[in-house]
Formats: C-alpha cells, sequence, structure tokens
C-alpha cells in the first residue's frame, strides 16, 4: 500500500520524494499504533541566548568561485528544509528552534594524530570567517541558490591532523531524541551520518557553513555547523555537526544505509543520470514557478571534476 502525502507541486506528477518512500512505512507503523509518540509534538520556539559568533557575521565575500544568480529568498531558504531529525516535511523550522547550540563540542577522532574535542567557539576563534554564494541541488529536484558564511574544510581537517592512513573524512548530526523527534523513529538509521573523501574535503570548494544570510546560521539550516559541498546532491550536506572521525573506511550515509539502490557514497549532480524513481535532468528553484536544466557538478565541473578521472568504475551520480 502506498500512501502519497506530498503536496504536487513538490516534485513532477505522480512522483513521490525520495524520504516520501519511508515516510510510507512510517504511516504504517503510525496507522498500527506504534509510533504515536512522536505525533505529539507541539511548535514551540524557545527564547535564545544571544550568539557569542553574531560580530563575525557579515564576512566578507569570497567570489572565486562565482556569484550564480539569482539569490534566493532568505524567507524561502529557511522556511523549506530538509532536516529529518525534527519531521519529515519541508516546514520543520519551527520546530527545529528548540535545538540548542550553545554550548556545542565537536569530536574529532579515528586516524588523527591525537583525538580531541573542540567547542565550537574555540573553533571560530581559530579560522577567519568568508561568505561563498553557492548554488544547492537536493535530489528531489528542488534547488536555491544562497550566500553560506564559514570556512573552507580543508581549514578544519588541517586542524584534525589527520594520518596518512586517513581516507575518509566520517560526519555525524547530533543525537538528541529530546529535541530531535523523529530520532525515535528506529526505523531510520539515526545519528544522520555522511562522509567525504579526503581528497573531496580537502578540495578548496568544500565548506563548512556557520552562517547564511550574513548571520549565524539558523537552526534549521544546520546550526552552529554543517557541511556544503555544492556539487553534490544536497543529502551529503550532513547539518548540526557533532562528530569528526577519520578512517580507512567509507562509511555508509544516512540515505544509502536507508536505500542503497537510490542513493550512494558519491551523489555528484548529473542532469544526465536520473534518479531510479525520477529525471535528474531539470530542478525547480524555490520560489519560482520555472524548471531549468541543470548543469553537470551543479555548475562546479571545472573545480572538482578532475577528482573523479581515476574513479570511474564507481557510481559516481548517485
Ligand atoms: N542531519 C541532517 N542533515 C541533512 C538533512 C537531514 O535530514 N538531516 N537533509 C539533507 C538534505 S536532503 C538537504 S537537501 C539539505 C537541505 O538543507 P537546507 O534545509 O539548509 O536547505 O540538508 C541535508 N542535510
Ligand atoms: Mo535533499
Amino acid at each position: 500500500m502506498l500512501i502519497k502525502r506530498r503536496r504536487g507541486w513538490e516534485l513532477p506528477e505522480n512522483r513521490v520524494t525520495p524520504e516520501g518512500i519511508y515516510l510510507q512505512r512510517r504511516d504504517l507503523v503510525r496507522v498500527m499504533g506504534l509510533g504515536a509518540a512522536s505525533l505529539a509534538l507541539p511548535g514551540i520556539a524557545l527564547a535564545q541566548g544571544a550568539d557569542p559568533s553574531a560580530a563575525r557575521y557579515p564576512a566578507p565575500r569570497n567570489d572565486r568561485y562565482g556569484v550564480p544568480t539569482p539569490m534566493t529568498a532568505e524567507k524561502q531558504a529557511t522556511t523549506y528544509n530538509n532536516f529529518y531529525e525534527f519531521g519529515t516535511d519541508k516546514s520543520i523550522w519551527r520546530d527545529a528552534q528548540k535545538l540548542e547550540v550553545r554550548p556545542w563540542t565537536i569530536k574529532v577522532s579515528g586516524l588523527v594524530e591525537k583525538p580531541f574535542e573542540i567547542g565550537i567557539d574555540d573553533l571560530l576563534a581559530r579560522l577567519p570567517l568568508e561568505e561563498r554564494v553557492y548554488r544547492h541541488r537536493c535530489v528531489e529536484t528542488w534547488s536555491m541558490i544562497v550566500p553560506w558564511t564559514g570556512f573552507p574544510m580543508r581549514s578544519l581537517v588541517a586542524l584534525c591532523k589527520p594520518t596518512s592512513g586517513a581516507q575518509y573524512v566520517v560526519m555525524k548530526t547530533l543525537s538528541k531524541p529530546s529535541v530531535m523527534p523523529e530520532q525515535r523513529d528506529l526505523l531510520y538509521p539515526w545519528p544522520y551520518t555522511e562522509g567525504l573523501a579526503m581528497d573531496e574535503a580537502m578540495n578548496d570548494l568544500t565548506f563548512i557553513a556557520t552562517g547564511l544570510y550574513g548571520k549565524p546560521i539558523p537552526k534549521q539550516n544546520g546550526a552552529p555547523l554543517r557541511l556544503v559541498a555544492p556539487w553534490k546532491y544536497g543529502f551529503k550536506n550532513v547539518k548540526s555537526i557533532v562528530s569528526l572521525e577519520f578512517s580507512d573506511k567509507r562509511p555508509v550515509g544516512f540515505w544509502e544505509k536507508l536505500q542503497s539502490q537510490e542513493y550512494g557514497f558519491w551523489a555528484n549532480v548529473n542532469p544526465k543520470v536520473p534518479h531510479p524513481r525520477w529525471s535528474q535532468a531539470t530542478e525547480k528553484p524555490l520560489g519560482s514557478s520555472e524548471r531549468i536544466p541543470t548543469l553537470l557538478y551543479n555548475g562546479y565541473a571545472e573545480f572538482v571534476a578532475g577528482l573523479y578521472t581515476n574513479r570511474t568504475a564507481e557510481k559516481l551520480y548517485m
């Protein structure tokens, strides 16, 4: 039995979102009376303390990777989100305000000279911030263009001091079912996990965002820090990161674990390689009614195509 709950305007007709298939399983569980607890959550926004990093924004813009246009309206990008920990529809932004982002500790482990933990404000104090305007392309075919503030991922990797055996960096989202209600749903492989090959992590395009639209990044967009790898489908961009583990083993990400026929490790944007359930040829910018062509590597081929010339045996586009 399939229960389609997505609104029609989100996707081409008669298609469910990738996440939709799991929504359906969840709905069945609820129908059977097992998932009721996760329904009973009010959307209260709690009062916020002052953000100690607020004075760091806005940061100078780095336009080396272009300044794509038109910029998505801030309101769109901050009220239409994928953050499954808070709910499976796009309107989780109010619920996400319950996430407390101070204190926030990031744990560094695995193949590093010495494992350590660092607080977000100590980390921010060590790194210059810059703004970059990047395209974002969700595998569901919506897209946006937003100004992130943060630092190149390679600056963070340098602080972590991985050893020569490290081949991958694995990043995880906070685990806190008391504020992230969907984490009580054990059909999903929490915590949300994603990873990059070391050369991808060291590519200068790969960014860690701590800000958005010249301000500290909103909770719904992955506060206090999230990955931004703009040539990959959006699901790679793990939010609200609490750990980096350097490994010689390729991690299996959240979506790959759920549905490996549909989601893989590399997940590079390619309009010519359809998702098993829909075309990836075009996309719908948030706030627009027209679809536009999708670009190879989401428009970043000149910066990242070289990462894959020796990986042609891999499934690079799913
Ligand atoms: N922890 C976590 N990170 C996540 C997700 C999620 O559900 N949980 N969704 C991903 C997906 S599918 C997309 S498209 C982007 C959406 O980012 P945005 O809401 O800031 O646009 O976040 C990614 N990171
Ligand atoms: Mo996505």
